[in-house]
């Protein structure tokens, strides 16, 4: 199912040309942006220099940290009255990252989402459940649009107030959810308690955060819906780059929209299909706020194209985890999402687990607090030192690491509506 049939399809040199055109007009219009003319002089580049897709390495890339620099219009290519709206991203530190939009910008938004949301089979009839946060984050608005723009009924319940969102999905007959895969895991237990069915549901759209197969089996199983992993960030439009589709193999990136390289985050040097770095994002139609290669932070691979059978083209694997929160313990890289894929792969593990990253006599301590499920709570103690053991062992194997893993009742540890905080890394911390 398609919603630009033709787009989506495009293929070999017709989506090549299509790129390399719409390559150059990014580079134009990122020229009227100070920073880019200035960047752009300096190194002597032009859109006369962008003649093949490849030329795209003459580019220089841009950080986050750029952006910051620029607070708060810095990076605008147009005059801010032709801004209809802005977004900004969930920065922790330092000041946010303002992301603005044309009218032009919110219906190419739109209409990505319509993509996303027609791949994964929906349309009218369907009723849309949108349980992520409505203001300056782009899940909430960003979401909305695309699925009113395809003629869904929307409930646009945001984040809260987990029972009420389960008595709407029950009410309403919600046939489609959109959050977090942390918070769709926190109301699959509250709707266990409650004892709600949710009967109605087919299909829940998960992303915002990293999340694993375990997690996909655990929600599908528990939802009763098909889960999909969509991908997006704030400094593009946010969620609409890219989506799986039924085959859930990978994540289709909207390869008109979107010139996606894979870098290695050391060296800037481009990686080829199979082989794990940074992805690198060039969007090729945004008018307000154009960016040249942009550093996502977030680590994963192209995957072979033209094998998929949707029909669609290039896929990018699902997001192993960011370049720059990778955890790195004794000198081990760990990611967080394969701590995430171990724990809920054990039938024993419950809900929610917490990391927590200590010094201790000059070495790093990792410390896994995990919700065990009721049955394992409610059973022998010497049962408890055994999963406990379990969970070590299965973390050790796959991390290459020794953890600490201590077991915690079922609803003990904090739940988020929004993206899950999940490590606490207090190494730096003198107490
Ligand atoms: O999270 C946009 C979004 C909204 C995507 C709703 C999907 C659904 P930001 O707040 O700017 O934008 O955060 C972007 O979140 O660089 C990734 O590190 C992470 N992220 C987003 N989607 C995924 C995903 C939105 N499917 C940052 N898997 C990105 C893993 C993801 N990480």
């Amino acid at each position: 199912m398609f919603w630009n049939e033709r787009m989506e399809t495009l293929k070999g040199k017709d989506l090549g040309d299509l790129q390399l055109r719409r390559l150059r007009w990014t580079v134009t219009q990122a020229g009227r942006v100070p920073f880019y003319a200035r960047l752009l002089g300096d190194a002597s580049v032009g859109t006369g220099d962008i003649r093949t897709l490849q030329d795209v390495a003459k580019l220089p890339f841009t950080s986050k940290q750029d952006l910051r620099g620029g607070y708060p219009f810095g990076f605008l290519a147009v005059p801010l009255r032709e801004v209809r709206r802005i977004h900004t991203t969930s920065g922790t530190t330092g000041k946010p990252t303002v992301v603005g939009y044309t009218a032009k910008d919110l219906s190419n938004w739109a209409e990505l989402i319509a993509r996303n949301l027609t791949m994964v089979g929906l349309g009218e009839g369907d009723v849309f459940q949108n349980m992520v946060n409505y203001g300056l984050f782009t899940g909430g608005l960003g979401f909305h649009y695309g699925a009113e723009l395809m003629g869904l009924t929307v409930v646009p319940s945001a984040t809260g107030n987990t029972r009420r969102q389960i008595e709407m999905i029950e009410d309403f007959g919600v046939t489609a959810i959109h959050c977090t895969p942390s918070y769709a895991m926190h109301l699959a237990e509250v709707a266990g308690e409650m004892g709600a069915t949710l009967e109605t549901l087919k299909v829940g759209c998960f992303g915002a955060e990293p999340w694993s197969e375990a997690t996909r089996g655990e929600l599908e199983r528990r939802l009763g819906v098909s889960a999909f992993d969509s991908y997006g960030i704030s400094e593009m439009y946010g969620p609409g780059v890219a989506m799986e589709c039924p085959e859930k193999d990978g994540l289709h990136i909207w390869h008109d929209s979107y010139l996606v390289e894979i870098v290695d985050p050391a060296t800037g040097e481009a990686l080829g299909p199979g082989e794990k770095g940074e992805m690198v994002i060039t969007p090729l139609v945004k008018e307000a706020m154009p960016l040249l290669r942009y550093r996502t932070g977030d680590v994963t691979m192209l995957m072979d194209e033209e094998i998929c059978s949707c029909g669609r083209g290039q896929k990018i694997s699902r997001i192993l985890g960011r370049s720059d929160d990778m955890l790195v313990v004794r000198g081990i890289n760990v990611f967080p999402s394969q701590i995430e894929h171990v724990l809920f792969s054990l039938p024993e593990v419950g809900e929610q687990f917490m990391v927590y990253l200590d010094r201790i006599h000059q070495l790093d301590e990792m410390t896994i607090e995990v919700e065990m499920n009721r049955s394992t709570f409610s059973g022998e103690l010497r049962d408890l030192h055994r999963v406990q053991e379990k969970i070590a062992s299965a973390l050790r194997e796959t991390l290459g690491i020794r953890t600490d893993v201590k077991l915690v009742e079922p609803g003990k540890l904090p739940r988020f509506e929004g993206k899950a905080k999940r490590v606490v890394d207090r190494r730096g911390v003198l107490f």
